[in-house]
């Protein structure tokens, strides 16, 4: 089924000079670019996107992650785009994911992991309305 799903190519990524490696990736796997645009997001929209870990130990450092300078922000589009963009990104953790992921191949940190892919259809609706309002 056609899913379209919001993904971050996070801060990291930007300051690495990663955006086109990462991009490619999921370019190369047939997926479509709907939309994106690069954004430094404040602290507000950090918080209503990750609303669901706002109360974690480990928030607010990732608050300070997300926000430390810009990121690029696309919603991608493909037959279970969701779940095909997850495995592409890898396991939470660089140092665990698997390499020939994203996160494997390029991320040494639990946090500084490159990249954000929506988790159900109704994070990736939540998401896509949050960050594109207009699609
Ligand atoms: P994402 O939401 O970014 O696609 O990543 P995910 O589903 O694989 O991981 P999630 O559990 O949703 O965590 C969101 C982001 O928070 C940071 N994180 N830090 N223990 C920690 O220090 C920790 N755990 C998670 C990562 O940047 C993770 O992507
Ligand atoms: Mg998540």
């Amino acid at each position: 089924m056609t899913q379209r799903t919001l993904v971050l190519i996070k801060p990291d990524a930007v300051r690495r000079g990663l955006v086109g490696n990462v991009l490619s990736r999921f370019e190369a796997k047939g997926l479509t670019v709907v939309a994106m645009e690069q954004r430094h997001i404040d602290a507000a929209q950090a918080d209503a996107h990750y609303h669901e870990h706002v109360q974690k130990d480990f928030y607010p450092p990732l608050r300070d992650f997300v926000t430390s300078g810009p990121l690029v922000a696309l919603v991608l589009e493909g037959d279970e785009a969701i779940e095909v963009v997850r495995a592409i990104n890898g396991a939470t953790d660089g140092r665990k994911a698997a390499p020939g992921t994203i996160r494997g191949d390029l991320s040494l940190s639990n946090r500084e992991n490159l990249v954000h892919g929506s988790d159900s259809p109704e994070s990736a609706a939540r998401e896509i309305a949050l960050w594109f309002p207009q699609l």
